[in-house]
């Protein structure tokens, strides 16, 4: 941490600090790793090891990676972790309410830092099984996401991998132990030959089910010299989940623009017309961004959840939302971080499937403190607010209305009443 030294007396009246990091930053998660009601700063690089960086309030940080065991021996080996690190993505693990770290890794084990909820992380990626895929060398993972795929109520994880190397679907078992369900699985068939950087848990379909989103390109621009069956340009990939652990590649049917190889890198989602249907980003190597919008052909209602701490940290990351709606429990957590040089939209989108409503909306806010919402309605938008409940409304819009209309070339950032 230094004085930010360009900062121009003239125009900050308080002192500015920025954190100084490597130049080859990869990713980048918020969390309250400790609880104090202040976000912190997970950081993962290419060339240096990860680093945690505590918020001391007052726009001041602090590096305590070594005192949180970032920066201790890998479990069960006598090596400390080195960097090569591509993805981050803060998931609970083992459901004990504290904030644990994944971390994607090119040619070496992933991390799982499990929060020992006193300041500290223990790393337990081998030990959890998703350090190396089963039998093999470490992979060259890039995106990486963790979302409840199986309504489980339990965090699964995705990881972006190489050419040759199939994505990793992590199930996670709920006895500290992840079983990767993608080699005997469309997941491990349909991805074999992609190089996925971005990777992405959204539901797409708005049923309820969190789909898997891949962006894809080699990083070699002659491959196809070398590899006939591979191309530096790939098309993206879409699995929809079925439900059971279930997932179909869809790509090929939804829509021309999925067709389109692109040299993909980043990927990231967010409403970003507002109709209840997620979209989504892709970053290009060489080339501008590819924004596909949702057109929601599906018809499935869904709702907007947006979050607001008063005691919590004012973004309310690292709320825990559950959503019983037709007999099904969702749970969703609000976080940053996820994919691979990307950010996607805090807000939550819901998908409730056919049903008009969610029965009872749960916040467990990062303070302890729990806000319960009966009987919401579909097809809006709701900014909840910790400690008062429901404080804004609006319909979404309609998707007919919005597939016609051109999308804006950049949203202006919503202000904060
Ligand atoms: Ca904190
Ligand atoms: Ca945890
Ligand atoms: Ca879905
Ligand atoms: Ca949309």
């Amino acid at each position: 941490m230094t004085e930010n030294r360009y900062a121009d007396p003239a125009m900050w009246d308080q002192r500015y600090q920025e954190i100084v990091y490597g130049a080859s930053g990869t990713g980048v998660a918020i969390g309250d790793y400790d609880g104090d009601g202040r976000p912190d700063v997970f950081v993962v690089s290419k060339t240096e090891r990860c680093r945690l960086f505590r918020n001391l309030g007052n726009g001041k940080f602090q590096d305590v990676s070594d005192r949180a065991g970032i920066t201790a021996p890998l479990t069960g080996e006598k090596r400390k972790l080195q960097g090569k690190s591509l993805g981050v993505a803060i998931l609970d693990s083992d459901n004990d309410g504290w904030p644990d770290i994944v971390v994607g890794n090119d040619t070496e084990p992933n991390y799982l830092f499990r929060n020992r909820g006193d300041g500290t992380f223990e790393e337990i990626g081998i030990p959890c099984g998703i350090a190396y895929p089963e039998g093999g060398r470490a992979r060259a993972a890039m995106g990486v996401d963790a979302a409840d795929i199986d309504q489980s109520g339990r965090h699964s994880l995705l990881f972006g991998n190489f050419t040759n190397q199939m994505l990793g679907l992590y199930k996670n078992n709920g006895n500290g132990l992840f079983i990767d369900i993608a080699p005997t699985s469309e997941v491990g068939r349909a991805s074999l030959l992609f190089l996925a950087f971005g990777a992405l848990f959204t539901d797409v379909n708005n049923d309820g089910w969190p789909d898997i989103f891949t962006a894809n390109g080699h990083i070699e621009n002659e491959i196809n010299h070398i590899n006939r069956d591979v191309t530096y340009a790939e098309t993206p990939l879409l699995f929809v989940n079925l439900g059971k652990l279930q997932f179909k590649e869809v790509s090929s049917k939804a829509g021309e623009a999925m067709r389109r190889p692109v040299v993909g890198r980043g990927a990231a989602a967010a409403d970003v017309d507002l109709d209840g249907n997620v979209d989504l980003l892709i970053t290009v190597n060489d080339a501008k961004p590819v924004l596909l919008r949702n057109n929601g052909e599906t018809k499935n209602n869904s709702l907007r959840i947006t979050l607001r701490g008063t005691k919590s940290n004012r973004s309310g990351i690292g709320a825990v939302v559950d959503i019983k709606v037709a007999g099904a429990n969702l749970n969703r957590m609000y976080r940053s971080g996820s994919s691979y040089c990307s950010q996607s939209e805090l807000p939550l989108t819901v998908g409730l499937g056919k049903a008009a409503k969610a029965d009872l909306i749960t916040v467990k806010w990062p303070s302890g403190a729990v806000t319960e919402l009966k009987d919401v309605p579909a097809r809006q938008s709701i900014l909840i607010e910790e400690g008062t409940g429901i404080v804004k409304q609006a319909s979404l819009r309609s998707p007919s209305a919005t597939a016609q209309a051109s999308l804006p070339t950049a949203a202006p950032p919503q202000r904060r009443s």
